[in-house]
């Protein structure tokens, strides 16, 4: 029988510095890097994960720069099968965005059913006291009421990224793989547009 391949999409979206392209380079590469540098136009990742019964092409659409000034383009979450809707628990306003636009901003451009992830990163800063303004109980309480499944991450330490982007992404077969570890992903491109 013919090996297929599945093209499965994502975006990320959030306010800026919150850790987008922190997150999807820890889980497309398994890399940090702790210096700021700003995301230029939108970049996608791509990833090829081999199954046994088929090949899934992962593409995950990293939002940049777009985000300070709300002028992103529908098309990024136009095809998507699911999103991630990125704050960070050491700022409050980039919660508070998540929930007055980022939110708002997905339904109205988003397809019916897509499937929502609400994400809060930077969990290891919890360790240093009073750095947290966002408590877990709250966040996820949020999510639950409107229908996302809610992660804390954090993409310096990896804490819970897999598990966001496997479940966010609805990609169960993926983790499977990814949990017997029988074929390692393989990593096949970044680009920038
Ligand atoms: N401590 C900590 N810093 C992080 C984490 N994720 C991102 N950062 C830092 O936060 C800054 C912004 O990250 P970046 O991924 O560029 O944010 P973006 O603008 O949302 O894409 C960078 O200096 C990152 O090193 C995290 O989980 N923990
Ligand atoms: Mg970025």
């Amino acid at each position: 029988m013919p090996y297929s391949t599945t093209l499965l999409r994502m975006c990320v979206v959030g306010d800026v510095a919150v850790g987008k392209t922190s997150l999807t380079a820890r889980f497309m590469n398994g890399t940090f890097c702790d210096m700021y540098k700003p995301t230029c136009l939108v970049s996608y990742f791509h990833k090829l994960v081999q199954t046994p019964d088929r090949n899934v092409f992962l593409q995950i659409w990293d939002t940049a720069g777009q985000e300070r000034h709300r002028s992103l383009s529908p098309h990024i979450v136009r095809d998507s099968r699911s999103a991630m809707l990125v704050y960070d628990v050491t700022n409050r306003t980039s919660y508070e965005e998540v929930k007055r636009y980022w939110l708002g901003w997905i339904a109205e451009h988003a397809p019916p059913g897509i499937r929502l992830t609400l994400v809060g990163n930077k969990s290891d800063l919890d360790a240093r006291s009073n750095l947290r303004q966002v408590s877990r109980k709250e966040a996820k309480r949020y999510a639950e009421a409107n229908g996302m499944l809610f992660y804390e991450t954090s993409a310096k330490t990896g804490k819970n990224v897999d598990v966001a982007f496997l479940d966010g992404g609805s990609f169960p077969m993926l983790k499977r793989t990814r949990t017997k570890s029988t074929r390692k992903p393989t990593h096949l491109a970044k680009s920038v547009l």
